[in-house]
C-alpha cells in the first residue's frame, strides 16, 4: 500500500469509526432516546462509501501544522456530516431527484423523502453538536470560531446559497462569471472550510490561516471541474451516481464553455497554483500537497481502492 494510500485509508478509517460510534440507536444510558428508523437512515446516508476528501484534507492540513489526528478528526467527522446532509437533500425529489448516490439507493429511495429530509437535518445538527464537544478542542473560543466557520460554509452565504443560485442558473443562460461564483460557494465553500478548520484548530496566526484558505479555494475549484469533466466522460457505474446530467439538462458548465482539453488544463493549473500557496511550509506540506494532487487528478476513487486508478 503506498503511503498516500495508506494516509487516505487511515484518515476514512478515524472518521467512519466515530460516525459508527456517535450513529447508534442505543447511545447508552446518558443519551436520550433515538428513533431507530432516523439513525438507520443518517447510518445510510453516512457509512455507505464517500471518498472522504474534506475529512482527509482538514486532518492532513491540521497535521501539517502539528494537530495529531486524534483531536482534528472531530472537526473532520462534523464536515463529512455537513457533506452528507448536502447529498441527501441534493438528492430530493425536489433537488436533484436522484435514484443513486455512492453506487447505492439514495437515502429517500432506501427510506422515504420525510425520512431523508429528517436524516439530512439531524446530520447539520448532529455537526454543530460535535464541534460544541470539549473534544473538538479544549478552548471554547475555538470552537466558537470553528462554529462561526462552518456555519458560513454550510449557509445562505456558502453552499446552501451556492445551491439556491444552481436552481436558478437551470432556468436560464449564466454567465461564466455566475457558474465560478455558484460553483465557489456550492462546491467550494466546504473545501475551503476544510483547509481554513485546520488552521483555527492549530490558533495559527491569520496569515498562515489566509494561506490554507486559499489553497482549499483553488482546490475547490480544481475539484468542481474535474467533477464537471467527469460529468462528461465517466459513466454511471463508474462514478456510482448518474453522469451526463449537466449536458442532458442542458445546464451551463465551464466545460461547455472552454471544452475537455481547455478544461484539462485548467484544472491542472489550479492544482499547481494551490500547491504554490503552500510551498512555504516547506517539506511539512508534502503529504497535504500529495493528496491535492490526488483529489485533483481522481477518477472514481473510494478509499478502498487504489489511488490513481
Ligand atoms: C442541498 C444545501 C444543499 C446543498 C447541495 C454538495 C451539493 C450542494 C450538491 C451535490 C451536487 C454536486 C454534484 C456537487 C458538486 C460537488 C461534488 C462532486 C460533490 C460530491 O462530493 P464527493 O465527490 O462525494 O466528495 P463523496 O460521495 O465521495 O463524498
Amino acid at each position: 500500500m503506498s503511503s498516500l494510500q495508506e494516509m487516505i485509508t487511515t484518515h476514512a478509517a478515524r472518521v467512519e469509526q466515530l460516525l459508527d460510534h456517535l450513529l447508534q440507536i442505543d447511545g447508552g444510558s446518558q443519551q436520550p432516546f433515538r428513533p431507530a428508523r432516523l439513525v438507520e437512515a443518517m447510518r445510510h446516508s453516512t457509512l455507505n462509501g464517500g471518498k472522504r476528501i474534506r475529512p482527509c484534507l482538514l486532518m492532513e492540513s491540521a497535521a501539517m501544522l502539528g494537530v495529531a489526528p486524534d483531536t482534528s478528526v472531530m472537526a473532520a467527522t462534523a464536515l463529512e456530516c455537513i457533506h452528507c446532509y448536502s447529498l441527501v437533500h441534493d438528492d430530493l425529489p425536489a433537488m436533484d431527484n436522484d435514484d443513486l448516490r455512492r453506487g447505492q439507493p439514495t437515502t429517500h429511495k432506501a427510506f422515504d423523502e420525510a425520512t431523508a429530509i429528517l436524516a439530512g437535518d439531524s446530520l447539520l445538527t448532529l455537526a454543530f453538536e460535535i464541534l460544541a464537544d470539549q473534544k473538538t478542542h479544549p478552548d471554547p473560543g475555538i470552537r466558537s470560531e470553528l462554529v462561526a466557520l462552518y456555519s458560513a460554509a454550510a449557509g445562505f452565504s456558502g453552499m446552501a446559497g451556492g445551491q439556491m443560485l444552481d436552481l436558478e442558473a437551470e432556468a436560464r443562460p449564466v454567465e461564466e462569471s455566475e457558474i465560478l461564483r455558484l460553483q465557489a460557494m456550492k462546491t467550494g465553500a466546504l473545501i475551503r472550510c476544510a483547509c481554513e478548520a485546520a488552521a483555527v484548530l492549530a490558533d495559527a496566526e491569520t496569515a498562515t490561516r489566509k494561506r490554507l484558505g486559499a489553497f482549499g479555494t483553488k482546490i475547490g475549484q480544481a475539484f468542481q471541474l474535474v467533477d464537471d469533466l467527469l460529468d462528461v466522460t465517466a459513466t454511471t457505474l463508474e462514478m456510482g451516481k448518474q453522469t451526463a446530467k449537466d449536458a442532458n439538462r442542458g445546464k451551463g458548465t465551464i466545460v461547455a464553455i472552454h471544452g475537455l482539453e481547455n478544461c484539462r488544463m485548467m484544472a491542472d493549473r489550479l492544482l499547481e497554483e494551490a500547491l504554490e500557496e503552500i510551498a512555504p511550509f516547506g517539506a511539512e506540506a508534502g503529504n497535504l500537497g500529495r493528496l491535492a494532487r490526488f483529489v485533483v487528478e481522481r477518477k472514481r476513487l473510494r478509499t478502498s481502492e487504489q489511488p490513481g486508478h
